[in-house]
């Protein structure tokens, strides 16, 4: 199958910074369209997300360049030629790159390029994009986990911990698990307000009020779980992303937001071991910095058999990176942003080697997103059973929700909902 025709753009994301929309089209008129989401909080290890650096648009941060490279030197390397299979067109994007983390032509460019030829190949072949993925035996849906308090960069509140999930595991569909966990956002809204704190919320829909400590996070959603009829750990549990990386400073850990104390490694990890006795927390991510590998094996052994440990900052989508986890006894789950590392094979391929080590896989969307929702269709390929895409609200995150929705209903008797069995340990 040639490919007949690649475009871009610069559209806009959640935050309404611009990012990069490519389309692709083969030569049966199969069209395929992907924009590339941005992170805040991102590694130092990401794949480049190539800006214009011109100060007179978009501050600096247009795409042009990226969008520039879409359309002419991808665009002539792969017009009139067949692709082949997904890798051998990734494959291509990255020897067109020819840089280890594809700053040449952008990670932005080559993630929607690779994404927009997955959308047309699966329209081509008349399959929905995660059967196209990841075949018939793609149907177990994702519990879902929502961040209903931001903090850290991604809200302009005192909180230092930047994200507090709420996980409704114990469900028979995705649609229940949607359901309650939109009721607990509900419920935590009502209480916010009765408390007089704001409801306002931050960059992933979750709210994002002043609190006095970062434990009151905890303490206001357990309450909303219970004001919404739920159990808390049975029927809604917790997770976390405090996104330690941002709080380090000089080898230590800075309470950068709240009252600026600072610790070191071993004190944020007996933090952890006491959050873990006394709140129901099964996921924990980036507990510590990406440059505190020691710490992280040290917290690894404490506490890996109680919590799923998930490196996002430290392992970067990167297959290098994850091995030398393997091997350090860093983590024991992997989270999965595609705009990490630039393609969907290579995502793909992280999650595979992940697997046969016996960690787990958490899809993940960035802060800043769009209506494309890859990272459904994404999660249900891989069938590893949980996401984080946001809160209960903002329509950019939704669009994931609505998607397995659809893809639940899609599925009908063959769906299965992963529950509590999605978390590992
Ligand atoms: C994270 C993400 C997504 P960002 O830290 O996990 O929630 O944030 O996209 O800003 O890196
Ligand atoms: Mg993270």
């Amino acid at each position: 199958m040639r490919i007949t025709r690649i475009d871009a753009i610069e559209v806009l994301d959640s935050r309404g910074n611009p990012t990069v929309e490519a389309v692709l089209q083969l030569e049966d008129g199969s069209e395929g369209r992907a924009i590339t989401p941005s992170g805040a909080s991102t590694g130092a290890n990401e794949a480049t997300e190539l800006r214009d650096g011109d100060p007179h648009r978009y501050g600096g941060k247009g795409v042009q360049k990226a969008v520039g490279h879409v359309r002419g030197e991808i665009a002539a390397a792969l017009v009139g030629k067949d692709a082949g299979e997904q890798r051998e067109l990734d494959q291509r994007l990255r020897e067109l790159d020819g840089t280890p983390n594809k700053s040449r032509l952008g990670a932005n460019a080559i993630l929607a390029v690779s994404i927009a030829y997955a959308r047309a190949m699966a329209a081509s072949r008349k399959l929905p994009l995660y059967r196209h993925l990841g075949g018939d035996e793609a149907t177990v849906l994702p519990v879902p986990c929502l961040n209903v308090i931001n903090g850290g960069r991604h809200a302009d509140n005192t909180v230092d911990f930047q994200e507090f999930k709420i996980v409704p595991h114990h469900a028979a569909s995705f649609a229940e698990s949607i359901r309650m966990g939109e009721e607990v956002f509900h419920a935590l809204k009502k209480l916010l307000h009765e408390q007089g704190l704001s409801t306002g919320v931050g960059d992933e829909g979750g709210f994002a009020p002043n609190l006095h400590s970062n434990e009151q996070a905890v303490e206001l959603i357990l309450k909303a779980i219970e004001a919404a009829g739920y159990k808390p750990g049975d029927d809604v549990a917790l997770a976390l992303d405090p996104a330690a990386s941002e709080m380090w400073h000089h080898g230590r850990y800075r309470f950068f937001k709240s009252d600026q104390h600072e610790c070191d490694s071993a004190a944020m990890t007996a933090l952890w071991e006491d959050w873990l006795a006394r709140y129901p927390v099964v996921l924990l991510e980036d507990p510590l910095a990406e440059y505190d590998w020691e710490g992280w094996s040290a917290l690894t052994l404490r506490l890996g058999g109680r919590v799923e440990l998930v490196g996002d900052d430290i392992f970067c989508t990167n297959p290098d990176l994850l091995r030398r986890g393997i091997r350090e006894g860093v983590a024991n789950s992997i989270l999965l942003k595609p705009n990490q590392i630039g393609t969907v094979t290579e995502t793909m391929d992280c999650a595979a080697e992940a697997k046969a080590a016996g960690y787990g896989c958490y899809v993940s969307h960035r802060s800043g997103e769009t209506e494309d929702t890859f990272i459904a269709d994404l999660v249900v390929a891989l069938g590893c059973g949980h996401i984080k895409t946001g809160s209960g609200c903002r329509g950019e995150r939704t669009a994931k929700f609505n998607r397995l929705l659809r893809i639940e209903h899609e599925l009908g008797p063959r769906a299965r909902f992963a529950g509590r069995g999605a978390f590992v340990r």
